[in-house]
């Protein structure tokens, strides 16, 4: 098949610097890379390279060569070695991802320093460019537009397939916009009983829950004491929300130490042992830092650096959320802000940021900052209470209610604390429901468990 001339890749270069999103086709008989602009900023941006092999035999390796205008430097790049000669630069396999086998595809990102787009493209000494039809790109600029509608019955999983961070949203597999609504655990270490075959038939049918989020403790006497027996306590967990279509939040609880460091090694295996097993799920997301505190968001990010290419290596599109700094403040509980994320984002894509508020704490201040931020950074509400920040006190209706009401109208998905029966104001039920198993209906329910059934279930 003849390729398109070097006329037509510049055309298709210009349309790339005027849009966020670019392809470069490649005839169905090559292997073919897509270059998409995922999030820009004043004088840079981050990019992510599609590499496909649109042949009929598996690939051992890939090569992919950019070339830049003076001015644009590329910084870090992830999931690729990066070499560079003048103005272009040469990407290789990070290890893990050289064999593409046919009809599959890898990818990589990086970072540009400088608005240029590169101006040419080579993937394994060809251009990029081609005649076929290019696949979906993987830009999160904006949804990605849909082919096909989902299906209007079914789960939240069967109607929402797999999700996809899009621009500051988060996406199902049609491109639409998704708000996630549903419950946490407490720490699965204390409230085993309350994590049944009932409980959840509860949670998925009567409460009409999109997610599920399991709570892994790393310390009091959770991960860090049995590694292998909490990592299959959180693989059955994942499998009882996916029996029942809801999605799955994976919560590495880290909270005492605050800095996430400490628990780096742990985390890695965690998450590739965790990520390997759900690879091929739908519903399956990774929270990988409960609640950072005492540290630098550079801290954070440095973790985040490290942690996400474990989980990428084995599921490269399963959406993963970051802690923010001041127990998942976003900084605001340690007298800064979000626009230290804003200025020096995690080195990948498909990443929300994790925002936590008590609600008889946490008030205007806080709302306003995640309406700003919101703005820039797609925010996921892994952790909430309706009472203080100690987890227990009266439930505080009015506050609560305008968070529900923010985050309903920026479409930002939440998860409660908790659906335990632990004597305290923020749990869902009674203390002696998980024991008596008495989890239908309102009448085992606390005032913050009725508030929310009542939000999830609408
Ligand atoms: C609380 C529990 C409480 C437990 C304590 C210590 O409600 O029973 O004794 O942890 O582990 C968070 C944390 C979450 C806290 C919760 C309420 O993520 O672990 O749970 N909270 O204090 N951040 C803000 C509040």
């Amino acid at each position: 098949m003849k390729r398109r001339t070097a006329t037509v890749l510049t055309t298709v270069l210009a349309v790339a610097a005027a849009s966020t999103a670019a392809f470069f086709a490649l005839p169905a008989s090559a292997e073919t890379a897509a270059f998409a602009v995922q999030s820009s900023w004043n004088n840079g941006y981050q990019a992510q390279v599609t590499v496909n092999n649109n042949t009929s035999s598996q690939i051992s390796t890939w090569k992919v060569e950019l070339t830049f205008p003076a001015g644009t430097t590329v910084g870090q790049s992830w999931n690729a070695t990066q070499a560079v000669s003048g103005n272009t630069y040469t990407f290789t396999p990070a290890g893990w991802n050289a064999t593409i086998a046919a009809g599959a595809s890898t990818s990589f990102g990086f970072i540009a320093n400088g608005a240029g787009r590169p101006t040419n493209c080579l993937v394994n000494g060809q251009a990029c460019t081609g005649t076929t039809n290019p696949s979906p790109s993987p830009s999160s600029a904006s949804p990605s537009p849909s082919t096909s509608t989902p299906p209007t019955t079914g789960t939240p999983v069967q109607v929402n397939g797999q999700l996809k961070v899009c621009g500051t949203k988060l996406c199902n597999e049609y491109g639409q916009a998704v708000q996630l609504k549903g419950m946490s655990t407490h720490g699965i270490q204390w409230f085993p009983n309350c994590y049944t075959d009932a409980s959840l038939d509860v949670l998925a049918g009567e409460w009409s829950a999109d997610l599920f989020r399991i709570s892994m403790y790393v310390q009091e006497q959770g991960y860090e004491t049995d590694p292998a027996g909490f990592t299959n306590r959180v693989n059955n967990l994942v499998e009882e929300a996916t029996e029942r279509g809801m999605y799955a939040l994976i919560d590495f609880h880290i909270l005492t130490p605050g800095d996430p460091a400490y628990n780096l090694e742990r985390a890695k295996t965690f998450f590739a042992q965790v990520s390997a097993r759900h690879a091929n799920k739908k519903n399956v997301i990774y929270e990988i830092a409960n609640e950072p505190n005492g540290v630098s968001w550079a801290q954070i990010k440095n973790y985040a650096d490290q942690v996400i290419p474990v989980i990428r290596a084995n599921d490269p599109d399963g959406v993963v959320i970051v802690g923010t700094r001041g127990w998942s403040s976003l900084g605001v509980s340690e007298g800064s802000n979000s626009s230290e994320i804003v200025s020096n984002p995690v080195s990948a894509a498909n990443v929300m940021y994790a925002f936590h508020y008590y609600a008889a704490s946490h008030k205007d201040n806080y709302r306003a900052e995640v309406e700003r931020a919101a703005a820039s950074l797609p925010l996921f509400v892994t952790e909430f209470g309706t009472v203080t920040y100690t987890g227990d006190g009266a439930v505080d209706t009015a506050s609560s209610n305008a968070w529900f009401d923010l985050l309903d109208r920026l479409k930002i998905g939440y998860a409660n604390w908790t659906y335990s029966d632990a004597s305290e104001g923020s749990a869902a039920f009674k203390p002696g429901t998980c024991n008596a198993g008495s989890f239908a209906g309102t009448g085992s329910l606390t005032e913050s468990g009725a508030l929310l059934r009542n939000r999830i279930r609408a």
